[in-house]
């Protein structure tokens, strides 16, 4: 029986969520839109079957096509990204970061990252995650003028702190990472590197992005943002501590590997090596740099001036509302954000004085460069509007530019 005889509440909700992404234009910067070749790997037969362990040394009998799948995945990764030893298991980029700190540190242990509201990641050291609980956990922060890293002032704050594991990567930096300096830092502090390229994989891929493995001595990453693979991560590093992380990973910290997952990631990878998948990368850069300009030459502030990546946060306490407000304006509209704290934000996270803003997957539906324009004085407009204004005729003009980008592999509702 199918899904919507067997369970139409499941089935109608599958169906709105479907109708929900194709009518909606999504800005939010971590989230992409898979390939029919992935969807189709994620929802297979591959779902039913245990694999605890790894390829050629599984617990279970009956593993030889999970080893085929998973020897793929972690071949393509390897390749994609010049590692030496890949493991593909991690369920998402929280666990993959919690596997390097299991990996290398005792609790008590310091550890330094981006501070959160600076463009940083919960997993980081924020005091609510295990990160900041299990180890003591410090922080860098961009510089207040420029909004952007000053590698003195993180070099200063290593040299004051000493961390064990300096942390670079995050959810909420327009900017591109300088991992030489992160690297000689580290060295003179005596600390490991950890790269969380989760937001800019794909750019890294692409070579739209200085690649942090050949200095790093972990590199973890989600497989679901700019990289348009499947919800997951992963973790690259040397064959010095290939065997730690994989015990780490299991038995240490999971149980089952989700093989349907790794059959998508491996997918994924296949397609991050092909001529398009750049293409579409380099149309990320350009369509993000696009909205940044469309958006300060209307008068709305971005923290640091632009961006050089996927993504820009907008300053929108500077035009006079709080980032809760704005998301949901934008909402009302058509237009799917999250609120975002900014560098030395006064508002809680809940309220937040920012939007984040993402091109990835607008991207993937093929929005170019006049449709960047286009969204930048649509939301502009909503974000300076005064409140209570009736912003319906922006609504229609969001819907007319979902209708005719229709998400690649559905048919249009
Ligand atoms: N939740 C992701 C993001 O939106 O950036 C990070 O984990």
């Amino acid at each position: 029986m199918r899904l919507n005889e067997v369970d139409p509440a499941v089935y109608a909700a599958i169906q709105q969520e479907e109708r929900r992404q194709q009518q909606h234009l999504e800005l939010i910067a971590s989230e992409n839109w898979t390939s029919p070749a992935v969807r189709e790997a994620v929802g297979s037969v591959m779902t039913d079957k245990y694999a605890e362990g790894y390829p050629g040394r599984r617990y279970y009998g009956g593993c030889e096509n999970m080893d085929t799948v998973e020897e793929l995945a972690r071949e393509r990764v390897k390749q994609l990204f010049g590692a030496e030893h890949a493991n593909v298991q991690p369920h998402a980029g929280a666990p993959a970061n919690l596997a390097v700190y299991l990996t290398v540190l005792k609790p008590g242990d310091t550890i330094m990252g981006l501070e959160l509201s600076h463009g940083g990641h919960l997993t980081h050291g924020s005091p609510v995650s295990v990160s900041g609980q299990l180890y003591h956990a410090e922080h860098y922060q961009v510089d207040p003028q420029t909004e952007m890293l000053d590698m003195d002032q993180v070099r200063q704050r290593a040299h004051s702190v000493r961390p064990a594991l300096i942390v670079a990567g995050g959810s909420a930096y327009p900017r591109i990472w300088d991992f030489p300096a992160f690297r000689s830092i580290a060295d003179e502090v005596g600390a490991l590197l950890m790269v969380d390229m989760a937001h800019f994989a794909g750019l890294v891929a692409t070579g739209l992005h200085p690649n942090p493995v050949p200095y790093s001595d972990f590199v973890t990453s989600t497989t679901h943002k700019t990289l348009r693979g499947p919800r997951g991560g992963f973790i690259l590093t040397g064959q010095g501590w290939a065997k730690a992380i994989d015990k780490t990973v299991f038995p240490g910290l999971q149980g089952g590997p989700l093989m349907h997952v790794i059959a998508g990631k491996a997918v994924a990878f296949q397609e991050a090596q092909k001529p398009e998948f750049r293409e579409y990368q380099k149309r990320v850069v350009d369509n993000a740099a696009r909205l940044a300009q469309g958006l300060i030459s209307r008068g709305i502030r971005l923290v640091s001036g632009g961006t050089d990546n996927h993504l820009m946060l907008v300053d929108v306490k500077a035009s006079g509302i709080t980032g809760k407000e704005a998301q949901q304006r934008l909402a009302a509209v058509g237009i799917t954000v999250n609120k975002n704290t900014i560098p030395f934000d006064q508002e809680k996270p809940t309220v937040a004085s920012g939007v984040r803003l993402g091109t990835p997957q607008v991207t993937t539906r093929g929005l170019d460069a006049t449709d960047m324009e286009h969204l930048a004085e649509i939301i502009a407009a909503v974000i300076q509007a005064p409140s209570g204004a009736d912003l319906s005729g922006y609504a229609s003009q969001v819907s007319e530019m979902a209708a005719a980008h229709p998400l690649p592999g559905l048919t249009p509702s």
